[in-house]
């Protein structure tokens, strides 16, 4: 049994990040709802990310995606989240919001479209080398819509020429991290769907190109914490995009929908030593708050990564591997969930005093007045969204 001591060490080093566009208005083709207080900016977007920070102490960076949050200056903007005590994280490129794209980005058939998503994702790595961001997160829209649209292996040719472009422009510990997704928008096929296929195009990039885990992009009925931990064993798994979904791609906060699986997840990162002091894992949310407020939903998700990686930790590993050893099937499940079943939010709660923060983040966000204070601020403008 882990001690306390190493248990709560673990939990101290725990490093989550937030997404820019989780405080901007998102929601579905069917409608986006505006809300009071929402960012107008870059600059206001990691603002609210350092709020998550000051009130959880365990989401020290926000991730960007270009170009929803184009500046002139990202240094600046770097210099704006430091004194905010927060950093810029992964980068993302964004090649699936221009009409030039219909008919794909990087596996386009027209050469020309290839060229300019290729320099777009060079443009992301311009964007690191200012912000001193190590990952640049590539996720691709592209894909098919009916049987002969295009041809899948040409298209496989064409994403693995523009990886290897933009891999050999990667400098010292940057990284491409890849993410996959089984569907949307694309309905027959999609270019990178599963983890094999992100694995099978980073192994050929090399040691810098890993595998991005999205809880969101997979078939309904997927064992996910099999790819973790089988993505773990090969050490590619670069990073998790936390989200939790009913149906497809919902992006509802990580937890929300099916804790137990978070656990599971969790457990297999233990387990395979993606929280080992050093790990090269990220530990990001991917989220769209759609009707919900987005600060407070943000500090909610950050508490639920932490309640199921608290309890992942507290998984007696001795009486487990004993259990299973011995095949002893009911026992061994038992270990699991006796974990599971440990109510961790005081052991959290007193964490949180020893950090210097309050116990419980969610009540004192709200007794701190700045979701009133952004709202009478933030008067004007146009909203941070989904748009450029
Ligand atoms: C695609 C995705 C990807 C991001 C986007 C915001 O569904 O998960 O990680 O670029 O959401
Ligand atoms: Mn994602």
């Amino acid at each position: 049994m882990a001690s306390t001591t190493a248990v709560r060490a673990a939990l101290k080093s725990q490093r989550i990040e937030t997404p820019s566009w989780a405080y901007g208005n998102s929601g579905t083709r069917f409608k986006v709802f505006a809300q009071q207080g929402v960012p107008r900016d870059p600059f206001e977007k990691v603002a609210d990310a350092a709020r998550v920070h000051a009130f959880t102490g365990i989401a020290p960076s926000v991730s960007l995606h270009i170009p929803w949050d184009r500046v002139d200056d990202y240094a600046a903007l770097a210099e704006h989240a430091d004194a905010h005590g927060v950093t810029v994280g992964a980068i993302n490129s964004n090649v699936f919001q221009d009409d030039d794209y219909m008919l794909g980005s990087v596996t386009n058939p027209d050469p020309r479209i290839r060229r300019k998503a290729t320099d777009h994702l060079l443009a992301c790595v311009d964007v690191m080398d200012a912000t001193g961001s190590r990952d640049l997160k590539l996720w691709f829209s592209d894909g098919t819509n009916y049987p002969g649209q295009d041809d899948i292996r040409a298209r496989q040719d064409r994403l693995a020429e523009a990886l290897a472009q933009v891999y050999a422009r990667l400098g010292g510990d940057q990284r491409m991290i890849l993410e996959y997704k089984f569907f949307e928008p694309a309905f027959y096929t999609t270019d990178v769907p599963d983890w094999g296929t992100a694995y099978a195009h980073c192994l050929k990039l090399g040691e810098r190109a890993k595998v991005v885990v999205d809880t969101g992009h997979h078939a309904p009925g997927t064992n996910i914490e099999f790819i973790v931990a089988l993505l773990l064993r090969e050490d590619r798994l670069g990073a998790f995009d936390f989200n939790s979904r009913f149906y497809a791609d919902d992006d509802l906060m990580v937890g929300a929908a099916d804790p137990f699986q978070l656990f599971r997840i969790m457990h297999e990162v233990v387990r395979g030593g993606g929280l080992d002091a050093g790990t090269e894992v990220a530990f990001m949310l991917d989220q769209c708050h759609n009707i919900e407020p987005r600060i407070p939903g943000q500090i909610r998700s950050v508490m639920n990564v932490q309640e199921a990686t608290a309890k992942a930790l507290l998984v007696d590993a001795e009486a487990l591997e004993a259990a299973q050893r011995a095949g002893d099937v009911l026992g061994a499940n038992a270990v699991l969930m006796d974990a599971y079943n440990t109510d961790v939010r005081p052991l959290l709660a007193d964490l949180r005093g020893e950090l210097g923060l309050a116990p419980d983040p969610m009540a004192a966000y709200a007794a701190s007045g700045h979701a009133e204070r952004i709202r009478a601020e933030r008067v004007g403008g146009a909203q941070a969204g989904w748009g450029a």
